[in-house]
């Protein structure tokens, strides 16, 4: 039988970083290629191909980066002899750049991110585990169909449900609420649940600005101007619970969808929806009337993603339109 073909695409993170005694501290040191020669028993699993797109702190990752891996990405999926793609990315920010992934793929084949959350020089680093699974998760004929994938801690986790939830430890992603799609075992990779109803939405170019604004108690409407006043077309707004916002906020919402801006409302909490069901000022009541979308179950920064890809593929969307994206 033909060996299996992956793609392992580098963008840095802290799987490639190790101590530097003059910057005190963990700084990029690794290629992605390093990275894979260095762990045992990954040849056997599939032939390899490097691409180095960066080598950054995920922190530094922005959505033209994305853009770049998206485009890679598409090329090398398009060829018959490589099976799947593998990431290496920063944990930080690696749930927005499988969200972003995710939402324009568009192939059968399986994107598989991976990372780290001890440096490669570590005392027993998470690394070379994490590539060895998402390496056979990519070239699994299991994994076909399931889109974009973060692999760590043998754990798969579908890309739009998957979070970073602590800022130290190798256990630290989850999906709350629904749990990972599979894990990787010694022998096979199993799958437990496939993502349904993913809106794909593959825009031409990136072409939108779009920010977050964080509710707080007290808030008023100055970092809405403020963000209507840097040229944002889309802001996504992070309320508590169901939704809801300081009624401080409302006017401000009000007066930037009227000036074509679109507003989709999340909520800080891990898990659950978005919803109308108070009718007392800053409700989602209250903002649906100043013309705000309901931004479902989705995190601030992932509703911020694919805000931006839906004004990018469509700056003039409707209100109605946009709100079925986000149902
Ligand atoms: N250094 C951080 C990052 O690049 C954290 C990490 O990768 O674990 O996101």
């Amino acid at each position: 039988m033909t060996a299996r073909r992956a793609v392992i695409i580098a963008t840095g993170g802290t799987i490639a970083m190790k101590y530097d005694e003059e910057k005190q501290g963990l700084v990029p040191a690794c290629t992605g290629e390093d990275l894979a020669r260095a762990v045992p028993g990954l040849g056997e699993v599939a032939d390899l191909e490097f691409i180095q797109i960066t080598n950054i702190a995920s922190c530094g990752m922005t959505p033209e980066i994305m853009w770049r891996l998206h485009e890679e990405v598409d090329r090398v999926l398009a060829r018959s002899d490589v099976s799947g793609v593998v990431i290496t990315h920063g944990t930080d920010t690696v749930e927005e750049t499988a969200y972003f992934l995710d939402l324009v793929h568009s192939s059968e084949k399986p994107v598989v991110l991976t990372a780290a959350m001890r440096g490669a020089g570590d005392t027993s680093p998470d690394g070379p585990m994490n590539i060895l699974c998402a390496v056979k998760a990519a070239v699994s004929d299991e994994t076909r169909g399931m889109g974009v994938m973060v692999c760590l801690n043998e754990i798969l986790h579908a890309a739009a449900d998957v979070m970073k939830t602590h800022a130290a430890n190798p256990a630290t992603f989850e999906s709350p609420w629904w749990g990972p799609v599979g894990y990787v075992d010694c022998d096979r990779v199993v799958i437990r649940r496939k993502p349904i109803c993913v809106k794909r939405i593959r825009p031409e170019a990136l072409g939108a600005r779009v920010d977050i604004v964080k509710a707080m108690t007290g808030s008023g409407r100055e970092y809405i101007d403020f963000a209507v006043s840097q040229g944002c077309a889309g802001i996504v707004v992070e309320g508590f619970g169901r939704g809801n916002i300081p009624p401080g906020m409302v006017p401000g919402i009000a007066d930037a969808v009227g000036r074509g801006v679109r507003v989709v409302i999340v909520s800080r909490t891990l898990a659950g929806r978005v919803l109308d069901v108070y009718g007392y000022p800053g409700s989602v009541t209250d903002t649906l009337r100043a013309g705000v979308v309901m931004g479902g179950e989705l995190s601030a920064a992932k509703a911020r993603i694919k805000l931006l890809l839906a004004l990018s593929d469509n700056p003039s969307i409707g209100r109605e339109d946009l709100q079925s994206l986000f149902d």
